[in-house]
């Protein structure tokens, strides 16, 4: 007890490309704990931590919150679900998370799911989610848009070299893509 091996996924994508639609119907089929990077940082403000402030300006600016703060809350979640299977949504967003976080758990990812999806498409959904996210605007989307290119893109090149990619066309009706997405987890059924 206590050394089953912890498996992990990433799941990666530039915003509004599906990836929170995804896990949620790849929680109901395959038994994997679906932890949001972006949620646990959102559920943190609210909670009225010390760094509340300041990782709701950088979400407003759509920047990256600094490792460690992150990694703690995944740290955290993880424990607390009691669950050996993990869809890690939204994180690493940049060489730094990924190094940060291998280093800390000593975890490498199974595979990387990347959903790819065009720009205006990802600009489009997320226009018109109305879930009163703030960073929601048009102002804020190109910032985030400009951060995945930038940084995160590169993280997703670093695993494709190690053969880790999984990607999947997200520009297809939501069905659609969990279909394909299905096809990759079909060795974790339970
Ligand atoms: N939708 C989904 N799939 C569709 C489809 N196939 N066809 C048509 N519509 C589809 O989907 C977005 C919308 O599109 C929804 O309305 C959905 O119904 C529809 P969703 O599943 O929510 O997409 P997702 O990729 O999860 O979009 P999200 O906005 O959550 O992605 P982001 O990567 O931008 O947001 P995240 O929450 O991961 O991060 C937010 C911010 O937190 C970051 O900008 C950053 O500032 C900070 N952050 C960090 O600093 N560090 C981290 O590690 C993580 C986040
Ligand atoms: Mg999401």
């Amino acid at each position: 007890p206590g050394d089953k091996k912890i498996i992990v996924v990433f799941v990666l994508g530039g915003p509004g490309s599906g990836k929170g639609t995804q896990c949620t119907k790849i929680v109901e089929n395959f038994g994997f704990t679906h932890l949001s990077a972006g949620d646990l940082l959102h559920a943190e403000i609210k909670s009225g931590s010390e760094n509340g402030t300041m990782i709701s300006n950088m979400i407003k600016e759509g920047k990256i919150v600094p490792s460690e703060v992150t990694i703690n809350l995944l740290q955290k979640a993880m424990l607390e679900s009691g669950n050996d299977k993990f869809l890690i949504d939204g994180f690493p967003r940049n060489e730094e998370n990924r190094a940060a976080f291998e280093n800390v758990t000593k975890i490498e990812p199974e595979f990387v799911l990347f959903f790819d999806c065009p720009e205006e498409e990802m600009e489009r959904r997320l226009l018109s989610r109305n879930q009163g996210r703030d960073d929601d605007n048009i102002e804020t989307i190109r910032k985030r848009f400009r951060v995945f290119v930038e940084s995160s893109l590169p993280v997703v090149e670093y695993y494709d070299m190690k053969s880790k990619v999984r990607k999947v066309d997200a520009l297809k009706p939501i069905d659609e893509v969990f279909e394909s997405v299905k096809a990759i987890f079909a060795p974790f059924h339970t």
